[in-house]
């Protein structure tokens, strides 16, 4: 009767996936199997860090407010990186999930806990705070362009819903296509976002007088930014010709040079031009009109 009962449950545990904890995770990660994404993490806690320090101690004679708002929000990329980051390393904002039929990755497993698991390791912590770092990178761009309130919103705003379909088609794993269908509308939303940045911001900073660093910090963006959409495709998530390892590294490379050495020279420039920087009219919308404040000089 017992072992009846016994052999019962062993047969309906067998359909149910098991539950994957935080220190399952935290362990592959210390375990050799994992050690190669883990590092892709931790240098950029690191890098997050002391990108930090250097901000915080370039802008510590900076007195405009509008030099100020620019400082705030580049600031702001590595303090969300490096709690991002911080999320992924400890396990909290990764999950193992099961890819729909038809997904290249459907039907793996990973070994958690000396357990074969059914799944992929998804690092969804990553599309979460993004809809947290990126705005701010559109707000110091924007800044910098001299552009008004109504441009500099319309980025923001389709620059979240980037992130968050791009989140959505992460985690979606009822239906292989319309994780495809969330990545296109996610796409929808970064054509906006180029939009403003290669043409509306373009031509604003061209009458703010800062189309030098502008242009330049353009260039680095687009194509830095251009590089996610393409290896989420290409990696676990996508079509996974390239393993979660890998496509990590893409990630974490990429987000150094779009986040901290966008962030120096962003900076760099501000702090040997705050003149200019104070120069601009006041408010937002000094450039282009039209902006929520007029210009009041
Ligand atoms: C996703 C997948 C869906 C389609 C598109 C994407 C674009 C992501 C981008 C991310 C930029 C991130 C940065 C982070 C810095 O903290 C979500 C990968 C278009 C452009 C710069």
């Amino acid at each position: 009767m017992i072992e009846t009962a016994a052999a019962d449950l062993a047969v309906a545990a067998q359909g149910l996936p098991l539950e994957v904890t935080q220190t399952d995770i935290w362990n592959y990660l210390q375990s050799d199997d994992g050690a190669l994404l883990n590092l892709s993490l931790w240098v950029n806690i690191a890098l997050a860090g002391l990108s930090i320090l250097l901000f915080v101690f370039m802008g510590r004679n900076v007195e405009d407010p509008r030099a100020q708002l620019i400082f705030v929000a580049t600031l702001m990329v590595p303090l969300v990186s490096i709690s991002s980051y911080t999320g992924l390393a400890s396990g909290l904002t990764m999950s193992v999930l099961e890819m729909p039929q038809g997904h290249q990755a459907a039907g793996e497993t990973i070994m958690l806990g000396g357990e074969e698991v059914d799944g992929v390791l998804t690092m969804w912590g990553r599309y979460l705070t993004w809809a947290l770092s990126t705005p701010m990178i559109l707000l110091a761009l924007g800044l910098l362009a001299g552009s008004n309130i109504t441009k500099i919103f319309t980025a923001i705003v389709a620059d979240i819903g980037m992130c968050v379909t791009g989140l959505a088609a992460a985690l979606t794993t009822s239906s292989h296509a319309l994780r495809w269908f969330w990545y296109f509308i996610s796409c929808a939303f970064f054509l906006v976002v180029l939009y403003v940045l290669l043409v509306e911001w373009a031509a604003d900073a061209e009458v703010a007088g800062t189309a030098e660093i502008f242009n330049t910090l353009k260039i680095l963006t687009v194509v830095m930014w251009l590089g996610y959409p393409i290896f989420w495709a290409l990696g676990a998530e996508g079509i996974a010709v390239l393993d979660v390892a890998i496509t990590s590294w893409a990630y974490s490379g990429l987000d150094i040079i779009a986040k901290y050495i966008f962030a120096f020279l962003l900076l760099r420039w501000v702090v040997d031009n705050e003149s200019t920087v104070a120069g601009m009219a006041s408010g937002l919308g000094a450039a282009s009109g039209g902006g929520a404040a007029p210009a009041d000089d």
